[in-house]
């Protein structure tokens, strides 16, 4: 393919801990199995196979809840170790066919293989070969999207959930935006879809009807590039080296916020969110950074740090109430609250570490 037009995959394994299972435990095949936390323990599901998705199961949903819906689910502890070794097989398989690949999570990556092929045909059958090459090599299935650009190979790769495989041709790329739901747009939360849906923009036919400039005095820069996508332009290129600095997650609210219990709250959900990523990268961090936004965008950060490092949200949540403190005076409104872990280190890092802090505790008695 020439260089204006890029050929982008974007694989994403199915249902993927819970394949896992019931590749490794032909028992639990055809059955709906759910990975996660335990009900009696106020856990969450991490995924659900699709046999459990077809009662209402899914992800990040109290386990609790799952099982009413599904009662004769099998319930499973996560073994992220497994699943790391999968993730690294798949990746170094999407790398026997292009340098540029760029891994999302565990399970997701994008490839650019535009030098390899001549069309998105045949990108496609390129993609189906990946698939079938997955399923040799691992037993699973994974489903592709193929297109032009990330934001549109990776919608693609959702619509015909497991197994597929969506191609997305420039010529059916304004139809296809135009009737997509604003929340399908890539960085459209809960919070952008609410404000956008008030205003009766529901599709991506709406929000070029908007138009750039009115979209950029409603979200800011943000309204740009949603105009930008919902006109198939999106030329971020596809980067293979992502050296990770950091693990956070944030969240900018619908109302601006006063209440401290609420922020503790909001706080314990976002560190959970942290040490979810954290366990399954199996990494932590030795410093932990609050980061608060004002009502007037003014932004500020603290941070602590710890030689044992912050892998699980009990070990956050302290220190985050104790640096909330130093910040919030109950006068300021709030706009947006995140927690990040930075200073990545390995585990064996970490056990080293925290085994001098308890060797050096027992030698101070
Ligand atoms: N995961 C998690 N908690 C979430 C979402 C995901 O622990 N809230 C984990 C479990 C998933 C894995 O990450 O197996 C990959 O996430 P995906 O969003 O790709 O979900 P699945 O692969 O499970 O299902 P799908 O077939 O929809 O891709
Ligand atoms: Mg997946």
């Amino acid at each position: 393919m020439n260089e204006v037009t890029r050929a982008i995959l974007h694989l994403d394994l199915d249902a993927f801990y819970a394949s896992i299972e019931q590749r490794d435990h032909p028992d639990y095949r055809g059955k709906p199995v759910i990975v996660g936390g335990s009900p009696d323990r106020r856990g969450v599901v991490a995924t659900a196979s699709y046999e459990a998705r077809t009662y209402g199961v899914h992800s990040a949903m109290p386990s609790r809840t799952a099982q009413r819906l599904c009662p004769d689910a099998i319930f499973l502890p996560a073994r992220f170790e497994v699943y790391r070794a999968v993730s690294h097989e798949i990746m170094a398989l999407f790398r026997q066919h292009t340098a540029l690949v760029e891994p999302l999570s565990l399970d997701e990556a994008y490839l650019d293989v535009t030098p390899t092929v001549r069309d998105l045909e045949e990108a496609a059958q390129l993609a189906r070969k990946i698939k079938r090459q997955i399923r040799e090599l691992t037993q699973l299935t994974a489903s592709a999207g193929v297109s032009y650009c990330k934001f549109l190979a990776k919608i693609a790769s959702d619509q015909q959930k497991p197994d597929g495989l969506t191609v997305i041709a420039i010529e059916d790329a304004p139809a296809f935006l135009a009737a997509l739901p604003i929340e399908k747009f890539f960085g459209v939360g809960k919070v952008t879809a609410a404000r956008l849906r008030n205003l009766e923009i529901q599709t991506g036919a709406d929000l070029t009807r908007l138009g750039e400039e009115r979209l950029r005095e409603l979200l800011g820069k943000h309204g740009n590039q949603l105009y930008r996508y919902a006109n198939g332009e999106d030329d971020r290129p596809v980067e293979p080296v992502r050296e990770r600095k950091s693990v956070g997650k944030e969240v900018t609210f619908e109302r601006d916020l006063r209440d401290r219990n609420e922020m503790e709250r909001i706080l314990e959900n976002l560190s959970t969110q942290v040490e979810r990523r954290l366990v399954e990268l199996g990494i932590a961090g030795k410093t932990l950074t609050l980061k608060v936004r004002w009502s007037n965008f003014e932004l500020v950060t603290r941070a602590t740090s710890r030689a044992q490092g912050f892998q699980s949200a009990q070990e956050m949540l302290p220190k985050l109430h104790t640096l909330l403190s130093g910040l919030v005076d109950g006068r300021r409104a709030v706009r947006l609250l995140g927690v990040s872990v930075s200073g990545l280190v390995s585990p064996d890092e970490l056990r080293r570490a925290r085994q001098v802090v308890t060797l050096s505790l027992w030698s101070e008695r």
